[in-house]
C-alpha cells in the first residue's frame, strides 16, 4: 500500500511537471486576404517594401512555388483548415456555408492540449469550431470601424481594421494566453481585399506614388497558335478560327473595363455625372462607416485626385484610362499592405519581447494570389500564376535555417498536416496534403511531389471566370475549362512564364500534352475528384 502511494505521488508529480512545461512549439498563422506575392519585397521590391513580412523569410524560409487548390477566399480557408480539396470538404465557393461536420486541424490541436485563438477574417457564414476564443469579421468585414462576431456576442470597434485585428491578437497574448500550454494563433487580415481602403496615416503617402506598368497590362487574350504549326489532328475548326482563350477573354476583371471609378478608384458620384459617366456602384461612398475625423482625412487625400481626374478625363483614351486606373488601383491596394506590414512587425516584436519567438513557428501567407495588372487584371480565381501562386514565408528558429529559398511545389492543402506534425499529433488518414516538415528541416530527399492539382468552381458568378481544373508541374501547366465550354490550355512555364502562349495545339508539344493529360487523370484519381463530382457540383449550383 505504502509502495502504491509513493508510485502515485511520483506519477502526479510527473504529470504536474508535464503540465507546467509543455515544450511543443506554438504556431502563429498569419494570413492576409488577396495579398499578391508581387507585393512582398522578399519576392520583389518593384512595388513596395515590406520589411516586417520580409523578416520571416530572412529568419526562415521563402517558398517560391507555393500555390492554392482553388483560388478564392472561403474555399481556400476550408482547404487550409481541413487539409482536403474543395470537392471533398464541400466548400467549393464563397456562397455556400462551410460544413462544420468537417474535422479541422485546430479542433485536433485543441484536443491535444493546445490553446487556440482566431482573430480577423474567416468568411465562412458560420463560426469556427475548435477555438477557445475567436473574434471574427462578419463576411468580408469593413475597413473602417468594423463589426466583430465573438464567442460572447457582436461588437463594433472604432478604428482601422488591420490595427484592430492586431490589438485583439496582442490583447489575447498578453491577458488570456495560458503560459503552461502551447498555442495556435490564427491572425487573419482583411486587407488588402477590395475595395482597398488604406489607413488614414497612409492616405497621403500612397496617393502620390506611381508604379511601373506590368508588361502584360494590355493583354488582348490571344493565346492559340494559328496556321502552320497547329496540330490539325486535335484542333477543332473552331479552335483554328479562335485565336483567343475564351476563359481569359470573358473573365470580367479587366482593370479598364470592369474596375469601377466610384467603388474602386474612389471618384465621387457627382464628378462622374458631371463627366457623363455611368457605371455600376455609382452610389457607393467610402464614407459610409467613417466618423467625422476619418472623413476629413479621407477627403483631404482624395479631393486632389478627383480634381485632377476631372481635368484629365476628357483627354483620355482607352490606353491612358487603363494606365490611370492601374495607378489608382496600386496606390490604394499597396496602401493597405503598408498597414499589414507594420502590424505584422508589431506582432513579431511582441513575440520577441516576450521570448515567445524561440519556440514558435510563424507562417505568413495569403488565401490566394492576386493580379496586379498582369493580363490587364485585378482579382484572382484563374489558374494562371499570379492568382494560383500565393506568398509563403515560414520561420521556426533552431529548426529552419535562416535565409533559405525553397522552390518545391507546396500548397495550402499542406498546412493542416504540417501543423499537426509540428505538434506531434497524428493526422487523420483522409487528409490529402503533405506535411512540409521535410522541407522545413532540410530533409528534402523525402519530398517527392511532382505535380499539384487545382479546381475552381464559382461559375456562373461574379467576375465570370469559367469552371476549370488542371495540374501544374515545375515545367508545364495543363488546364481544362468546362461547363459551358470545353477548352484546353497548356503552358510551357520555363519558356513562357507569363503564360501568353497556349501550346496545347502546337505540333511540337503533342508528347507533352499526352503526358500531362495522363498525369492529370492520375492526379484526379489520387485526390478522388471525378466527372461525377464535377456534375454533382454543377447540379448543386443550380438549386
Ligand atoms: C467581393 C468582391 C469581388 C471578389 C469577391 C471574392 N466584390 O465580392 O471582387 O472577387 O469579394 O473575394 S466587392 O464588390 O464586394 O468588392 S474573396 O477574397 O472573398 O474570395
Ligand atoms: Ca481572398
Amino acid at each position: 500500500m505504502k509502495y502504491l502511494v509513493v508510485v502515485l505521488g511520483f506519477l502526479m508529480l510527473a504529470c504536474k511537471t508535464h503540465e507546467e512545461k509543455d515544450e511543443r512549439p506554438n504556431i502563429v498563422f498569419i494570413m492576409s486576404d488577396d495579398h499578391a506575392y508581387q507585393a512582398i519585397s522578399a519576392y520583389s521590391d518593384k512595388l513596395i517594401k515590406t520589411p516586417n513580412i520580409d523578416r520571416i523569410a530572412l529568419e526562415g524560409m521563402l517558398f517560391t512555388n507555393a500555390s492554392v487548390t482553388n483560388s478564392i477566399c472561403a474555399p481556400s480557408r476550408a482547404v487550409i483548415l481541413t487539409g482536403k480539396h474543395s470537392h471533398l470538404n464541400g466548400k467549393i465557393d464563397n456562397i455556400s456555408k462551410f460544413d462544420t461536420t468537417n474535422v479541422t486541424f485546430p479542433q485536433l490541436l485543441k484536443k491535444a492540449g493546445y490553446q487556440t485563438a482566431m482573430f480577423g477574417k474567416l468568411h465562412f457564414g458560420n463560426n469556427p469550431k475548435g477555438f477557445d476564443e475567436f473574434k471574427i469579421l462578419p463576411g468580408q468585414g469593413s475597413y473602417y470601424n468594423p463589426d466583430f462576431i465573438t464567442n460572447k456576442g457582436d461588437t463594433t470597434i472604432t478604428g482601422y481594421v488591420t490595427d484592430i485585428i492586431t490589438d485583439l491578437t496582442i490583447d489575447w497574448l498578453e491577458n488570456r494566453r495560458k503560459k503552461e500550454q502551447p498555442f495556435l494563433l490564427m491572425y487573419l487580415h482583411k486587407a488588402p481585399h477590395r475595395s482597398w481602403m488604406p489607413a488614414e496615416r497612409h492616405l497621403k503617402e500612397f496617393t502620390q506614388k506611381s508604379f511601373p506598368l506590368p508588361q502584360t497590362l494590355y493583354d488582348d487574350y490571344k493565346r492559340n497558335p494559328t496556321g502552320a504549326d497547329i496540330n490539325t489532328i486535335d484542333a477543332t475548326p473552331e479552335i483554328n478560327l479562335n485565336p483567343y482563350s475564351t476563359a481569359a477573354k470573358q473573365a470580367e476583371m479587366n482593370i479598364r473595363e470592369h474596375m469601377t471609378l466610384a467603388y474602386d478608384n474612389k471618384i465621387d458620384k457627382e464628378t462622374l455625372l458631371e463627366l457623363g459617366i455611368s457605371e455600376p456602384y455609382m452610389n457607393y461612398s467610402p464614407h459610409a462607416r467613417m466618423n467625422e475625423q476619418q472623413r476629413r482625412n479621407w477627403d483631404e487625400a482624395y479631393e486632389p485626385i478627383i480634381e485632377a481626374f476631372k481635368e484629365a478625363y476628357p483627354k483620355m483614351n482607352d490606353s491612358s484610362l487603363m494606365a490611370w486606373k492601374y495607378q489608382r488601383y496600386m496606390q490604394d491596394y499597396l496602401g493597405t499592405i503598408k498597414a499589414v506590414d507594420e502590424n505584422v512587425g508589431e506582432l513579431l516584436d511582441y513575440l520577441e519581447a516576450h521570448e515567445l519567438d524561440k519556440n514558435t513557428l510563424v507562417v505568413y501567407t495569403s488565401d490566394q494570389g492576386f493580379y496586379l495588372g498582369e493580363h490587364g487584371w485585378f482579382d484572382k480565381r484563374l489558374m494562371y500564376n499570379e492568382s494560383f501562386k500565393t506568398p509563403l514565408l515560414i520561420k521556426w528558429p533552431n529548426r529552419i535555417k535562416p535565409g533559405i529559398t525553397e522552390d518545391e511545389m507546396v500548397q495550402n492543402l499542406d498546412f493542416a498536416q504540417t501543423f499537426l506534425e509540428v505538434a506531434g499529433v497524428v493526422a487523420p488518414k483522409d487528409m490529402q496534403g503533405k506535411s512540409l516538415m521535410p522541407l522545413l528541416t532540410g530533409a528534402k530527399k523525402e519530398w517527392d511531389r511532382d505535380a499539384v492539382y487545382y479546381h475552381y468552381y464559382e461559375y456562373p458568378g461574379e467576375h465570370n471566370v469559367k469552371r476549370h481544373y488542371g495540374i501544374a508541374t515545375k515545367n508545364y501547366k495543363l488546364i481544362h475549362f468546362y461547363y459551358d465550354i470545353d477548352e484546353w490550355e497548356l503552358y510551357d512555364l520555363k519558356k513562357d512564364p507569363q503564360e501568353m502562349n497556349n501550346v496545347y495545339y502546337d505540333k511540337a508539344y503533342q508528347d507533352v500534352v499526352s503526358e500531362m493529360k495522363l498525369k492529370l487523370e492520375e492526379t484526379r484519381i489520387k485526390y478522388k475528384d471525378s466527372k461525377k463530382l464535377d456534375d454533382f457540383y454543377i447540379e448543386s449550383y443550380k438549386k
